[in-house]
């Protein structure tokens, strides 16, 4: 298949380009180096810093992969989009194009303001450049299980039945976002609804919950090939931040209480999740929405877990408590519904103490090159 991967240079947008290459499919792989350009301004930066998007895609081909094709640009401006999809004509289209922390949409009216501009402008050209280039093309785009929140009820994957005064009709299901970033999520899905029903268009969005995680079967051919890694309050997740705190020897940020409970992936498993929604599309006229977690754990079960297989491993690991800077629950009912993928094959790579261990080992290779200045930025929700 023709797979255009939009955002290649990102943290998961760069082992999805290279996985797709490996199977043999076409891929054609953009960016803007948003996500550089902001750790740069933000003086924050990956634990290692991959060549740029020509580069190590020419590290790709000498290791063996296949050719992928770059296109640096700006999702934003519709007529380099449109004319990329006009040369690609892409088969299907994964959409990582935004900018994707919660707390860079929080730290200030202008990043608040082009996390706003940023993903939604993103997201409407990418429904317009397939209308206008390649209907039938499948979009598959990276949502978040922070659209949902914490509701008291358990979470569908997307679509809820409701009852009502003796009707039936089936909804999304009710969102209610943390972070502005979160609610951009909400607003590309209720926009890609909007096209779906309007045009017809074939759409997977996938609810993802925080990946932790450094290779996967590809980027482990050549060091070079590893894909960003942040670790920082702005760009990091939160056990990738836990892991690299444990080797630094500073105390693992557990924010409140430590209750907030959220489905957790491998990064490994994030990618097998998109091969296989592009391998399985989504029908004309639909927007299928899955759950992409494989496991929910409490910010408290993640810090004893590192700290765990971190002291094993010869590191002094204390674990605080700080106060929380985002406006969430500490403390909650949790149960989101994940079973689609599986059914599709997804066959997860749990978090295991081997699993740990393996990050623990890629970080302490890295040490040196951690800035604890870099781990709390005191960006606050209110
Ligand atoms: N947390 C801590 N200490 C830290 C960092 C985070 O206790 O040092 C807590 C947060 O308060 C939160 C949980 O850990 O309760 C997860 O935080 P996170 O920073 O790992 O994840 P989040 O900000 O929600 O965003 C990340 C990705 C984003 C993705 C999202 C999935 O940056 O792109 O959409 O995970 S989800 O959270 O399910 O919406």
């Amino acid at each position: 298949m023709r797979v255009l991967v939009l955002g290649a240079d990102g943290y998961l947008g760069w082992p999805t380009a290279i996985r797709f290459s490996a199977a043999g499919h076409e891929v054609m792989a953009v960016d803007n180096y948003l996500r550089r350009d902001l750790c740069r301004k933000h003086d924050v930066e990956s634990l290692f810093t991959p060549p740029n998007l020509h580069e190590r895609t020419r590290i790709w081909e000498e290791s063996g992969g296949g050719r992928i094709r770059v296109r640096i640009g700006d999702c934003c401006d519709y007529a380099f989009l449109s004319a990329v999809f006009a040369e690609f004509r892409p088969e299907a289209v994964v959409h990582y194009a935004e900018q994707p922390s919660a707390p860079f949409s929080m730290l200030d009216h202008a990043a608040a303001s082009l996390t706003l501009r940023n993903n939604l402008q993103a997201t409407q050209n990418v429904a317009w450049a397939v209308r206008e280039n390649c209907p039938g093309c499948h979009i598959v785009k990276l949502g978040t299980m922070g659209v949902y929140g914490t509701p008291n009820i358990d979470i569908e994957e997307g679509w809820i039945e409701i009852v009502h005064k003796g009707r039936r009709d089936r909804f999304l299901f009710p969102r209610q976002a943390s972070s502005f970033y979160h609610t951009t999520k909400i607003q590309d899905t209720d926009m890609l609804w909007f096209y779906v029903r309007t045009w017809g268009l074939r759409v997977t969005d996938l609810q993802q919950g925080p990946v932790y995680g450094i290779e996967t079967d590809e980027t482990e051919r050549d060091e070079r090939l590893r894909t960003i890694f942040n670790y920082d309050e702005i760009f990091g997740t939160v056990l990738n931040r836990f892991v690299v705190q444990a080797v630094a020897g500073v105390p693992l940020t557990v924010y409140g209480k430590g209750g907030q409970t959220r489905g957790y992936i491998n990064i490994r498993d994030t990618i097998r999740c998109i091969e296989l929604s592009v391998a399985n599309s989504a029908a004309a006229g639909e927007l299928r929405i899955f759950n992409q977690v494989t496991e929910t754990f409490s910010v408290n079960e993640l810090a004893e877990k590192v700290a765990r297989v971190g002291r094993a491993r010869g590191h002094t690991v204390r674990i605080d408590h700080l106060e929380n800077p985002r406006v969430e629950k500490e403390k909650h009912y949790y149960n989101p519904v994940y079973s689609g993928l599986k059914e599709l094959g997804l066959d997860p790579h749990l978090l295991t103490d081997e699993v740990l261990d393996s990050m623990f080992a890629v970080v302490e290779e890295n040490q040196d090159r951690i800035r604890p200045e870099r781990i709390l930025r005191g960006i606050k929700w209110r």
